[in-house]
């Protein structure tokens, strides 16, 4: 059976990029932020050995820019997260839980500081910009918010700091995790920051500008054909093995920030002014009765998880799985699942039902990478 194909529309945008990734063989794509983000070239497993090895240009455009600009801004950027950013320096990116007034996860962002009065927000799939100028216009404040035409491209696997200094210079080696750097291509300033949604290493370049996007893609494949670069995107299977997580997949804004084990991201008491604050404390006190796990899946390599599966200890249901795939290199299938306090220590053995097949779960002590 082949899969049914995505109609080109208006309302799924294309990238910048997008000339360069069909160009390149993209298999399958999904929609995130209503643009295209691809999601195999080879095929998952073997974009996954290739990214472990060497390195890839992942058109991650679909991460858009929720761009706060005005005396409010960073006012503002305090008012959605639970995350004290009075610390944080311009050169630096955050990984940000969003929250509602319940204490509710909108999205997990990385916040950028580009000024005092100038932030980027560069979101997952939710639509975070209305919620953003919904509390802008609320509580009048003076600042712009808007979606700029900005695209992230990543540069990701061992190879990424060979890659980048032949492209932006030696200089690149220096960015420290979660740091950029503003570097030039072709007369063309870039945000350009060592992170991205891997832990095979590498960056993100804060493309400006759609007009130099396929002029940038095509000097990276051009300077790393010795390197073996090719394109890539987020990689299911080792994004499940590091423990990054999904927004609208692994959590939703049913969740807490606590549920997701992302407490270590929130200082809900003294980040002053968030819109969450109060729900947050309340929580926040008395711990979550439910939280993210790492979970092994016994037997043979499980289908996509495109709904939730069901977890029992006995006839009770204590949780659910919603990432997994199959891992060639810890020969088991992993996972990650929400799991209530009763049975999510280490060791713990459940049963999922997937898809109508019973299968033999572990909770493990963390995640694989
Ligand atoms: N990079 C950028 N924008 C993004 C993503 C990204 N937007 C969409 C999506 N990814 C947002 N979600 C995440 C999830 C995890 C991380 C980043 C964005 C991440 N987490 C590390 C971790 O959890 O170990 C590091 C967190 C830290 O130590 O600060 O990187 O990938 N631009």
């Amino acid at each position: 059976m082949t899969a049914p194909l995505l109609s080109p529309s208006r309302r799924v945008r294309r990238t910048p990029f997008s000339a360069g990734v069909e160009a390149q063989g993209v298999k399958a794509y999904t929609v995130y932020n209503r643009m295209l983000l691809p999601t195999v070239f080879e095929s998952v497993q073997a974009d996954y050995h290739h990214l472990k090895k060497h390195v890839q240009v992942w058109d991650v455009s679909c991460e858009r820019q929720v761009e706060l600009r005005g005396p409010d801004a960073a006012r503002l950027m305090q008012m959605l997260t639970p995350r004290d950013l009075r610390g944080m320096t311009v050169g630096q990116c955050c990984y940000v839980p969003i929250v509602d007034e319940t204490g509710g996860m909108l999205n997990d962002p990385v916040a950028v500081k580009l000024a005092e009065d100038r932030w980027w927000i560069s979101i997952a799939d939710s639509d975070l910009l209305l919620w953003v100028k919904g509390i802008a216009s609320g509580y009048r404040l003076d600042v712009l918010v808007v979606e700029p035409d900005v695209s992230p491209l990543g540069v990701q696997g061992p190879k990424a700091d060979e890659l980048m200094a032949r492209v932006f210079g030696d200089g690149v080696r220096n960015i420290r995790f979660f740091r950029y750097g503003i570097f030039s291509f072709e007369g063309r300033d870039m945000v350009v920051a060592r992170s991205g949604y891997s832990k095979q290493g590498g960056f993100e370049i804060y493309v400006e500008g759609g007009d130099i996007g396929m002029p940038l893609w095509n000097a990276l494949f051009e300077a790393g054909r010795d390197l073996e670069v090719r394109a890539g995107c987020p990689n299911l299977i080792e994004r499940i093995e590091s423990g990054l997580l999904s927004y609208g997949n692994d959590m939703t804004a049913d969740n807490t920030p606590h549920e997701c084990g992302l407490g270590r991201f929130c200082n809900t008491n003294t980040a002053i002014g968030c819109i969450g604050r109060d729900a947050l404390l309340r929580v926040a006190k008395e711990g979550p009765v439910q939280q993210i796990r790492a979970l092994d899946i016994a037997g043979d390599a499980v289908p996509g998880c495109d709904r939730p599966w069901p977890l029992y200890a006995g006839e009770a249901q204590v949780g659910q799985i919603t990432s997994a795939a199959w891992s060639p290199d810890f020969g088991t299938n992993v996972a990650i699942g929400m799991v209530r306090m009763t049975h999510w220590d280490a060791g713990t053995v459940l049963r999922a039902d997937v898809l109508g097949e019973e299968r033999v779960v572990t909770v493990r002590p963390g995640f694989w990478a």
